[in-house]
């Protein structure tokens, strides 16, 4: 039995304050519980204490995840930012490999393996991001492009408790462009995330993993991913940027 997740990815939005009153009212909006979904949200790095502090403060029922992280413990890496970093300002998930890392700054699979290993590693579930580009759901490999990121995404991971590791299935060609892949395109790819997974770890560890779609989610077309089998939630950009939007998303998967 896998709980559902609403993710939301902020992406380079929100400044320390602004962040705090998104948290606020986000922490006001879902007082009454989210049931057995469980809730992430993911600023941008210099927002995470001040939302830490929200999420101490008000008891809400959400956890705090960042959007990247560097995956040496320590030492000369200029504008890093370390596991053991997160970890202490309350992080318990990070998302690695979004296509935007991917694309404008060059991260291969190696190393969103490497990222994936040192958080969990201490303890930080990673949201491990995987997605085709255009070209090729044009050529119509899409499922065999996926299947070979988490191949390589999840090369040598050792999970021992499947709620602790997230993969977040992102068309590119449907990130931001309104363009939303439907709740079928979902299906098939997440399915065969699924059945990638349960060849690599096994079937119950596969089963107990979440596999989230994420690309221009939002209040009125998230319930038709969840009504999926492999679709266990979303992770949203846009729509996280609002504490209306992203707690009606919530409340569509309570
Ligand atoms: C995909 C998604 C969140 P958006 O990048 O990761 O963003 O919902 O804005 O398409």
């Amino acid at each position: 039995m896998r709980n559902r997740m609403i993710a939301g990815n902020w992406k380079m939005n929100k400044t320390y304050v602004e962040g705090v009153e998104l948290a606020q009212g986000l922490a006001d909006q879902l007082a009454d519980g989210t049931g057995d979904v469980d809730v992430v949200v993911c600023p941008p790095t210099v927002d995470l204490k001040g939302v830490s502090e929200v999420i101490e403060q008000s008891e809400a029922p959400f956890a705090l995840g960042a959007q990247n992280v560097y995956f040496e413990e320590s030492g000369a890496f200029t504008g890093e930012t370390a596991p053991n970093m997160l970890e202490a300002v309350g992080a318990t998930y990070c998302i690695i490999g979004h296509s935007e890392r991917r694309g404008y700054f060059g991260e291969t699979d190696e190393d969103i393996n490497k990222k994936a290993k040192v958080l969990m590693a201490h303890g930080i579930v990673p949201i491990s991001c995987c997605g085709e580009p255009l070209e090729v759901r044009e050529a119509g490999t899409h499922v065999d492009f996926v299947v070979n990121q988490i191949k390589a995404d999840t090369e040598g991971l050792e999970i021992s408790d499947p709620s602790k590791y997230v993969v977040a299935y992102e068309p590119i060609w449907a990130i931001g462009t309104g363009k939303t892949a439907t709740a079928d395109d979902a299906q098939e790819v997440c399915g065969a995330i699924r059945k990638t997974l349960s060849e690599v770890f096994g079937q119950q560890t596969a089963d107990g993993i979440r596999v989230l779609y994420g690309g221009s989610a939002k209040p009125e077309n998230v319930a038709g991913f969840l009504e999926k089998e492999d679709v266990d939630g979303a992770l949203v950009g846009g729509a996280s940027l609002k504490a209306d939007s992203f707690s009606a998303m919530v409340k569509a998967a309570m």
